[in-house]
């Protein structure tokens, strides 16, 4: 079962990560957290060059670094990881590249359609849920909290770009997005997404 996390930056999606992954294995599932841009050591490593602030990287160089992170992540992390009968959530997948790299920064979407085929060896999300806040209040968050990376550093027309791409891409496919909103408190987002996570898994057998 692979679950994924996605919205723009500062809406919670770690917070609540970590919050789903220990109620998780406190009902004894098998539990794999991970992330992307990252989760193997190759990925953690290009992730600091790619957010370094700073850092001159063309666009398509950019989505082809993401794509290679994400090759290497699914190889070594995802697909072993669901093999072996884990509950696998992620915090950012497919989804950040077409949201970022296509409504973002304007690259064809068929182009990233092609290319996330081939890097996930056909695996999607069971349920992506989207962290739903306002591009001001991500980044508000993000800045009171850390440094801001490369490309948090993007104006804020790019990042209401990112949410209402994020918005789209939850409209048109429905049965797999669960759209949360993330301006309610912390403990309140985690009732809401441990309830729907419990209704998936039934739902699935698991
Ligand atoms: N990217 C891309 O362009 N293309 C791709 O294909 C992929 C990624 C995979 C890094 O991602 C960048 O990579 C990202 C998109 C790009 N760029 N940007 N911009 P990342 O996921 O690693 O980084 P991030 O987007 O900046 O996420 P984050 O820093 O991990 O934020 P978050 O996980 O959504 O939020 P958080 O860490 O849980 O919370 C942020 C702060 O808000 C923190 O102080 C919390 O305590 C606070 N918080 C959390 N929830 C709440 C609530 N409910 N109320 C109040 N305060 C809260």
């Amino acid at each position: 079962m692979l679950i994924t996390f996605e919205g723009i930056e500062g809406s919670g999606k770690t917070t609540q990560i970590e919050l789903l992954s220990d109620y998780l294995a406190g009902k004894g599932y098998g539990v794999v957290k991970t992330r992307e841009p990252g989760g193997t050591r190759f990925g953690e490593a290009l992730r600091e060059v790619l957010l370094r602030p700073g850092m001159d990287v063309d666009s398509l160089s950019e989505l082809l670094v993401f794509m290679a992170m994400r090759a290497q992540h699914v190889e070594e992390v995802i697909l072993p990881a669901l093999q072996d009968g884990k509950v696998v959530l992620c915090d950012r997948f497919v989804d950040a590249t077409y949201a970022y790299q296509g409504y973002g920064r304007k690259i064809d979407l068929g182009v990233i359609e092609t290319l996330n085929r081939l890097v996930t060896k056909g695996i999607r999300p069971n349920l992506t849920i989207l962290m739903n806040v306002t591009a001001e209040r991500g980044l508000k968050r993000k800045a009171a909290a850390s440094a801001m990376d490369r490309i948090e550093e993007e104006d804020i027309s790019f990042h209401q770009r990112v949410k209402k791409a994020y918005e789209k891409l939850a409209k048109e496919d429905p049965k797999r997005f669960f759209v949360v909103d993330g301006s309610l408190k912390v403990e309140a987002i985690h009732q809401v997404v441990r309830e729907k996570v419990g209704n998936v898994l039934k739902s699935y057998g698991v």
